[in-house]
C-alpha cells in the first residue's frame, strides 16, 4: 500500500454530481476501513472561504485554499475527497504541484451542460439564464475540461452508485487502497 493518503479531486459543472459522488465514494472507503473526509461547498464555502465569491480571482483563491487544506488532510494520513467546480486548469494544476507524486487523483465528473441544466437541483441555471446570477459556470463563465484526468466518470451514463464503485475499483487496481 504505497499511497495510504491522497486526494480525490472531483471536478465538473454545477449539477454534475460531484458532491454526491464524493460522498458515495467516501462512504465506501470508510466501510473498507479507510480514514476519509469530504470537502465541499457545504463545509468550506460557508466557513473558511465565506469571504470569497465567484469572480475568477475568488475562484482561484477558493481552490488554492482548498488545495492547502487537502494537503493538511493528506499529511494527517487521510483520504480526502474534494467536490468543487474548480473550473480553471491552471488552478487544478497548482494543487497537483502542491502534493507529492501520486497524491492527486483528478476525477472528471462528466455530464453535459444540457443534462446539468435539466437537473438544475437548486434552480441556479434558471437564475443564471434569467440574469439573476452573473458569471455562472457553463452559462457565462468558463469551465475548462480536464485534458488528462486520472479518471473520468460520466453521470449521464451511470448511476452514482455505479460510478462510486468504479472509482473504488480503480483505487484497488492501482493498489491505492
Ligand atoms: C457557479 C455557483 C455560482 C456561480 C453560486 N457559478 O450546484 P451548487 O451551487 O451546489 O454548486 C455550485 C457552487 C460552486 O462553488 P465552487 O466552490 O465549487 O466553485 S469554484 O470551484 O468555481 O470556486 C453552485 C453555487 O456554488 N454557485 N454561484 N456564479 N456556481
Amino acid at each position: 500500500n504505497k499511497h495510504q493518503s491522497f486526494v480525490l479531486w472531483f471536478t465538473g459543472l454545477s449539477g454534475s454530481g460531484k458532491s454526491t459522488l464524493a460522498n458515495a465514494v467516501s462512504r465506501k472507503l470508510f466501510e473498507r476501513g479507510s480514514h476519509t473526509y469530504v470537502l465541499d461547498g457545504d463545509n468550506v464555502r460557508h466557513g473558511l472561504n465565506k469571504d470569497l465569491g465567484f469572480s475568477p480571482e475568488d475562484r482561484t483563491e477558493n481552490i488554492r485554499r482548498i488545495g492547502e487544506v487537502a494537503k493538511l488532510f493528506v499529511d494527517s494520513g487521510q483520504i480526502v475527497s474534494t467536490a468543487f467546480i474548480s473550473p480553471y486548469r491552471e488552478d487544478r494544476h497548482q494543487v497537483r504541484e502542491l502534493l507529492s507524486d501520486g497524491e492527486f487523483i483528478e476525477v472528471y465528473v462528466e455530464a453535459s451542460l444540457e443534462a446539468c441544466e435539466e437537473r438544475d437541483p437548486k434552480g441556479l441555471y434558471k437564475k443564471a439564464r434569467s440574469g439573476e446570477i452573473p458569471s455562472f459556470t457553463g452559462i457565462n463563465a468558463p469551465y475548462e475540461e480536464p485534458e488528462n484526468p486520472e479518471l473520468t466518470v460520466n453521470t449521464e451514463q451511470k448511476s452514482i452508485e455505479e460510478s462510486a464503485q468504479e472509482v473504488v475499483d480503480v483505487l484497488v487496481n492501482w493498489n491505492y487502497i
